[in-house]
């Protein structure tokens, strides 16, 4: 059966390369991959990396980088977008949803705080991370994620703009009332919404 026949039907067929309406408000397409970082780009050996959950917790947990990459694994296809206002379609990533993360975890949380190396930090509603919605992600491309994009890994939130998806990431600290993170609390938006463009304080 011809998959979509329908809905092709009305909307005629998609040529290869249309993008009509996979572009947010005042966003243009990037075929590159800008590098955006507010500090250096930290260098840690994959036998110190680890990952863990911490705060609300009844029992922290911490996965080394072997068993980050024993858990289950995704591959996901998404669309990017940069506050600065690049996006980049079809972007394909590679590593572990938030929710097989966090179900390893009895909490009793509604936030989490991003923690990276180097201090940067973004702050994110739990119901916003869970449902196959964000990722910690290894793989770009096919290739180990590279330094200067947050690798060994990074957080992926596709639905926010880029700045929610944090690289270097080292864990989550999940909090009962939210925290404005590094850029949150230097006047970005504090949910980062592309669609509803929110993309400053009060936006
Ligand atoms: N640790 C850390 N994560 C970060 C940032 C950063 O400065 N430090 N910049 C954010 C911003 S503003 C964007 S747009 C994206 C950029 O990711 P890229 O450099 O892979 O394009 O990373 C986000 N994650
Ligand atoms: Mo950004």
């Amino acid at each position: 059966m011809s998959e979509g026949f329908i809905s092709r039907g009305f909307r005629g067929r998609r040529k290869p390369g249309d993008t009509s309406g996979r572009l947010p408000p005042g966003q243009y397409l990037e075929d590159g991959f800008p590098v955006l970082s507010a500090g250096p780009t930290p260098h840690t050996k994959l036998s110190a990396w680890d990952f863990s959950i911490v705060g609300k917790v009844d029992q922290p947990k911490r996965w080394s980088w072997d068993e980050f990459r024993a858990l289950p694994r995704e591959t996901v296809t998404k669309d990017i977008h940069c506050v600065t206002k690049w996006s980049k379609l079809d972007t394909h990533w590679e590593g572990v949803s938030l929710d097989t993360l966090l179900s390893q975890v009895t909490y009793d949380a509604s936030y989490a705080l991003a923690l990276s190396d180097g201090g940067y930090t973004t702050n994110l509603p739990l119901q916003e991370v869970l449902g196959g919605q964000a990722w910690v992600v290894d793989t770009y491309e096919g290739q180990p994620l590279e330094p200067q994009h947050g690798g060994p890994a990074r957080l992926l939130v596709p639905h926010l703009y880029f700045w929610k998806s944090a690289k270097w990431v080292r864990g989550l600290r999940l909090i009962k009332q939210d925290e404005p993170g590094f850029w949150e609390s230097l006047g970005y938006n504090n949910h980062g919404d592309p669609w509803k463009e929110e993309r400053y304080w009060g936006d």
